[in-house]
């Protein structure tokens, strides 16, 4: 029987207006299921049952909110094995990845149970004598969370688990073809004990429901992680309206590799950078940019070891890289191999789709070596495809790694202390990473990026504190 997928507004599931196919990109002959896709009236609802939860959650004891995300935690923990095979079946990363991924989100409620009971405030002395100053956090409001789909468990972990720890009431809306995850979410949430309305989930597009969440005054603050076009539409809809957003975008994360580097190390994190997860990560190493003394034997060992990788159905053990997310996706990556063929710039492997056992997305790792102006070498591809840029020196190619619009994550491979450190200074990005692969992350520490890559506070860890809450500073004269 086809599994159906439904959204869940104050404490009910519900039937949506429309139904749309949730795909297997690794088999498109047998689907994950099907989804009930809400409408903008539906949407409205939840934020209304948001609206009227959120003032007594906010006042709820600590502890409470606590044992809630304590439970969503250890459930999704000690599932991760069945929530990694939904993800992988959907999103198509392979089995171990999105085992990986369930295990990451489990971790992500743990912390933010332990963040409830730990919300700071401060008091200082006053200027004025007699008087005392207080300062607290309070909880923002309703929350609204606009999730993509490469990470389709972990990222709404990061956002969700905050909105609730710290008092929130909290809707959610996921990517339109990541529908199962997403309902597991909800579903363990929904058997959390939290009081109806505290959290809500709206499947649908984000053209219907993404915008009633932007339109409706009740919501307070909007979460975002997506493409930096629709990111910057909602900066602008958000600013004309006062409301308070966070948004993590793309980016075009440049692994610089210097001629002292330990090389197998660098073509290993490089590969793991640029092609695990299928390209399909905002941290994605897409620009290896490499010193011309170990260029050559740079590339001829990442060819080796993209030979060496295999392509194949998420769910098949020994197999690397799983399918390209969506047609769409596999689209967007074709047209920008041709883009980089049409420039000029050289296809050293792949470039190709690739006809499997069964009928998917599937896509060859491809790497070009391309100018610093090639688009391929400045957009966000988002998929298995990256770009080798020669550098003369460690000046040269920390000019070119800072030569982009984007600021997410910025990696080097070096043994020199005074190169590692001189990188972590003057990389213009939010994180930094050292002989590591520019995407993995830990989740107690913040995420986030400068320039076209984020808007707003930082995101996981403490600092999550930061957009989630909002700050009340109090005078007494006692
Ligand atoms: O993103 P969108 P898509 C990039 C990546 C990828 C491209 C397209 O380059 O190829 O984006 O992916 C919702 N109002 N990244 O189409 O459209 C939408 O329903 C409100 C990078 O998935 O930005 C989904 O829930 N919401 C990124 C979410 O926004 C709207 C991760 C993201 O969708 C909306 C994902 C609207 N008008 C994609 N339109 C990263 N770097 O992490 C769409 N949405």
């Amino acid at each position: 029987m086809t599994q159906r997928f439904r959204s869940y507004i104050d404490g009910q599931w519900v039937e949506g207006a429309d139904s749309a196919q949730d795909e297997n990109p690794s088999d498109l002959a047998s689907p994950v299921g099907e989804y009930a896709a809400v409408d903008a009236a539906q949407a409205q609802a939840a934020i209304e049952a948001a609206a009227r939860a959120q003032p007594a959650w906010g006042l709820t004891s600590p502890q409470q909110r606590a044992d809630a995300l304590d439970f969503v935690g250890s459930e999704i923990l000690a599932r991760k094995e069945e929530l990694g095979r939904l993800l992988a079946r959907e999103e198509g990363k392979t089995l171990a990845e999105s085992i990986g991924e369930a295990a990451r989100a489990g971790q992500i409620f743990k912390f933010f149970a332990g963040e409830a009971l730990r919300i700071p405030g401060e008091k200082l002395a006053s200027t004025r004598p007699g008087v005392d100053v207080e300062i607290t956090r309070e909880p923002v409001g309703v929350v609204g969370i606009i999730a993509p789909w490469n990470f389709p468990l972990a990222i709404p972990a990061w956002k969700i688990a905050p909105a609730l720890a710290y008092g929130n009431a909290a809707v959610f809306k996921p990517a339109e073809i990541v529908p199962g995850c997403a309902w597991a979410l909800a579903e363990i949430l929904s058997r959390a004990g939290l009081p109806a309305g505290v959290f809500n989930l709206v499947i649908g597009s984000g053209r219907v429901v993404g915008q009633a969440l932007v339109d409706d005054r009740r919501v307070d603050a909007l979460t975002f992680t997506g493409s930096v076009p629709t990111g910057n539409g909602l900066l602008r809809q958000a600013a004309a309206r006062g409301l308070k957003i966070q948004l993590e975008m793309g980016g075009k994360n440049p692994l610089v590799v210097l001629a002292d580097a330990d090389l197998d190390k660098a073509v290993e994190i490089a590969v793991n950078g640029a092609y695990f997860s299928t390209g399909q990560r905002c941290t994605a190493s897409s620009r290896l940019i490499v010193e011309s003394a170990v260029h050559d034997e740079f590339v001829a060992r990442v060819g080796r070891r993209l030979a060496a990788l295999k392509v194949g159905d998420a769910l098949e053990s020994g197999v690397d890289i799983g399918p390209v997310a969506s047609a769409e996706q596999m689209q967007t990556n074709l047209s920008y191999i041709g883009v980089g063929r049409d420039e000029g710039a050289e296809l050293l492997y792949g470039g190709e789709e690739l006809e499997l056992r069964t009928r998917g997305h599937y896509l060859a790792p491809t790497l070009f070596a391309a100018q610093p102006q090639h688009r391929i070498a400045r957009e966000e591809i988002f998929g298995p495809v990256a770009a080798v840029i020669r550098a003369d020196d460690y000046d040269h190619a920390l000019q070119l790694a800072n030569d982009t619009e984007f600021g997410l994550c910025a990696g080097i491979c070096t043994t020199s202390l005074k190169y590692a450190t001189h990188f972590k200074r003057h990389a213009q990005a939010g994180m930094v990473m050292v002989n590591l692969p520019t995407a993995g992350v830990d989740p107690h520490v913040p995420f986030g990026g400068r320039k076209a890559s984020s808007y707003g506070p930082r995101e996981q860890g403490r600092y999550a504190v930061e957009f989630y809450t909002t700050v009340k500073t109090a005078y007494t004269l006692a």
